[in-house]
C-alpha cells in the first residue's frame, strides 16, 4: 500500500523536511498531504491524522507514525535497502546518537532562527546561547565527517537519516548567515545541492502562507514589505 506523508508548510516546517528529504533521496515512493500550519482548521485537520496534533505524520495502511525520528526509524526498518542508517554497528550507534541529540536539543538555535527558506540570506548576529549550539553542531558534523564520511560528502558518506535530521539546520545556518567553518559550509553546500532539497525549496517559494512569528525581518517578507 502506498505511503502517505502529512507535512506542514514547506517554507517553515522544519520537522516535516526531515522524513520528506530522507524518502526523496532514498527513492521511497509516497503521497504527500500538505496542511498549512496555523490557518483556520489546520489543527483539526492535523488531529484527524494523529492525536499528537503535530506534523509530520507517516501513514502506512492502518499505521500512523508521528515524530520525525520515529518515522525515520520506521522507514529504515521497512526499507533496509535504503540504508538510512550506516551498516557498520559503531557508525550506526553514532548516527543514532547525533540524530537523537538533534531531536532533543538545540532549543536556542531553533527558537532564534526559525526555518524560513525565502528569508534573504545575510549575517544575522545571534546571542551566546545560539552560538554555543552552532559550535556543538559544527563539532558533531566535523567529527562524523572525519570518522565516517570518507565515502561521500555527507555525515556518514552517503545521505542518510542523520543528514535528514540536520537538514533544517543547514537552512537555518544558511539563511541567518551564521559564521561557520569552511568544512561546515562544504557540508551545507552538499545538502543544498541535492535535487530533493531543490524540489522542496522551489515548492516552498511558491507557497502563499506567511507566519509572522517566523519572519525575523517583519514587516519585510522575502525582502519586501508585506501588504497591510
Ligand atoms: N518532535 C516533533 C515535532 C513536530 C512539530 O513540532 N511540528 C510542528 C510543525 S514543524 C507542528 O505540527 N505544529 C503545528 C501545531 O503545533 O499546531 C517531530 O519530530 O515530529
Amino acid at each position: 500500500m502506498a505511503l502517505t506523508l502529512v507535512i506542514g508548510n514547506k517554507n517553515y516546517s522544519s520537522w516535516s523536511l526531515r522524513p520528506w528529504i530522507a524518502m526523496k533521496v532514498a527513492g521511497i515512493a509516497f503521497e504527500e498531504v500538505l496542511v498549512p500550519l496555523y490557518e483556520p482548521g489546520s489543527r483539526e485537520r492535523i488531529l484527524s491524522y494523529s492525536p499528537a496534533g503535530k506534523v509530520p505524520i507517516l501513514i502506512d495502511g492502518e499505521r500512523r507514525i508521528w515524530e520525525s525520528l520515529a518515522i525515520l526509524e520506521y522507514l529504515a526498518e521497512t526499507f533496509p535497502a535504503a540504508r538510512l542508517w550506516p551498516t557498520d554497528a559503531g557508525a550506526r550507534a553514532h548516527a543514532r546518537a547525533v540524530a537523537a541529540e538533534m531531536h532533543a536539543g538545540f532549543a536556542a538555535l531553533r527558537r532564534a532562527c526559525a526555518m524560513n527558506l525565502w528569508l534573504p540570506p545575510r549575517p544575522r548576529p545571534q546571542g551566546a546561547d545560539v552560538m554555543a549550539d552552532v559550535a556543538r553542531i559544527e563539532a558533531i558534523w566535523r567529527d562524523c565527517r572525519a570518522r565516517y564520511g570518507c565515502d561521500g560528502p555527507f555525515l556518514f558518506g552517503a545521505f542518510g537519516a542523520a543528514d535528514a535530521m540536520y537538514a533544517p539546520v543547514v537552512a537555518r545556518f544558511h539563511h541567518y548567515g551564521l559564521p561557520v567553518g569552511t568544512d561546515t559550509r562544504a557540508y551545507m553546500e552538499a545538502v543544498m545541492a541535492l535535487p530533493a532539497w531543490r524540489e522542496w525549496r522551489e515548492a516552498a517559494l511558491r507557497e502563499p502562507w506567511i507566519l509572522r512569528h517566523n519572519e525575523p525581518d517583519w514587516p519585510l517578507v522575502r525582502g519586501v514589505p508585506v501588504a497591510s
